[in-house]
């Protein structure tokens, strides 16, 4: 079915619903929580009894957006006549799928409207371009064809997500298209200094030590490979949680003539994960990140394994008398992987 057929029925079916339920995934972001927003405010113009709901709470980063504290964390949803999942990969990225039994069976109504691959169609209405940059460039899309107003706040909000999911423009997933939107939101009223301030632009003590350590363990080995490391004493001496550590893998990911980029770090549960992040194009990392037991993309992998991170220092006595026969014995520091 083309899009414009699914924007049809998703259409209908919120003509048709006067209480509508938003949906934003776990652990959310600017995408997901710019799409709810949107839709908040087009639906509240209609005169329709709407509520958001997420699972985690929702970053304090993200106050710039009108009425981002209204999202509740529990509900029972056969009050609602229509529920919208908004930017979830798959029905388990809400985790409300295990705390409401049923929720997604289609007693109430639900669309899915996503920019995923891994998206498992769970919904009544599954609107899912793998295609598209970012959730709120669907909507956008949708906002055209429902005929819905981009005031101030929604041109905010859809910003807000393309600006997510493109790292503020500079992802490959950055194209003509998603400028001109962008541009569009902006003469709209859309505030991409609000956004770009909030969502790239404030970061925490915390976590700019963290990243301190990251910047001072970084090395580069004899095949090219920038890598550096993180453990949990790092982590308990910056007074940093685990997700602090997000973006800073794309951040050293820049070192001329490297290969490709690992960051490794211990987590709270006993585990060392890896991050691999490449600017090159025939470098597959996907490949080395399943010699872990990970996966992922060509150019951005992971993996975790159980174990922890020793530093591995091997010393070698220099006689002083006898120094140039022995020009290679630096101490060298390595970093390996025991579990
Ligand atoms: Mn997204």
């Amino acid at each position: 079915m083309d899009m414009e057929a699914k924007f049809r029925q998703a259409k209908t079916l919120i003509d048709k619903s006067e209480k509508i339920l938003l949906i934003a995934h776990r652990k959310p972001d600017g995408d997901t929580l710019g799409a709810c927003i949107s839709f908040y405010h087009a639906f509240k113009k209609e005169g329709k009894d709407v509520s958001m709901a997420c699972i985690d709470e929702i970053p304090d980063r993200y106050n710039y957006m009108p009425d981002v504290r209204k999202f509740i964390h529990e509900f029972d949803f056969h009050d609602y006549d229509l529920m919208i999942v908004c930017d979830a990969g798959a029905s388990y990225m809400t985790n409300y799928h295990e705390k409401y039994e049923g929720i997604f069976d289609g007693d109430v109504p639900v669309i899915n409207i996503d920019h995923h691959a891994s998206n498992d169609d769970f919904g009544t209405v599954n609107i899912v371009d793998i295609h598209a940059a970012s959730t709120t460039m669907m909507i956008f899309k949708f906002f055209k064809f429902a005929g819905y107003d981009f005031t101030p706040v929604t041109a905010t909000a859809l910003l807000t997500g393309i600006y997510n999911d493109t790292g503020s423009f500079m992802h490959q997933n950055t194209t003509p298209e998603t400028l001109k939107v962008a541009g569009e939101l902006m003469a709209c009223g859309g505030r991409v200094v609000d956004v770009s301030r909030n969502l790239f632009k404030t970061t925490p003590v915390s976590t700019l030590k963290l990243w301190g350590r990251v910047l001072e363990n970084l090395k580069v080995n004899k095949e090219g490979v920038a890598m550096s490391v993180i453990t949990k004493k790092d982590f308990d001496e910056c007074g940093a949680e685990i997700d602090e550590l997000s973006g800073v893998v794309d951040f050293i990911n820049c070192v001329p003539k490297t290969n490709y980029t690992v960051l490794l770090h211990e987590d709270e549960n006993g585990n060392v994960k890896g991050s691999f992040r490449t600017r090159k194009d025939d470098i597959d990392l996907e490949e080395i990140a399943s010699k872990f037991g990970g996966g992922g993309h060509k150019k951005a992998a992971g993996f975790s394994v159980p174990g922890k991170l020793e530093k591995e220092v091997r010393w070698k006595i220099v006689p002083a008398h006898d120094k140039r026969q022995h020009r290679a014995v630096k101490p060298r520091s390595d970093v390996g992987l025991s579990q």
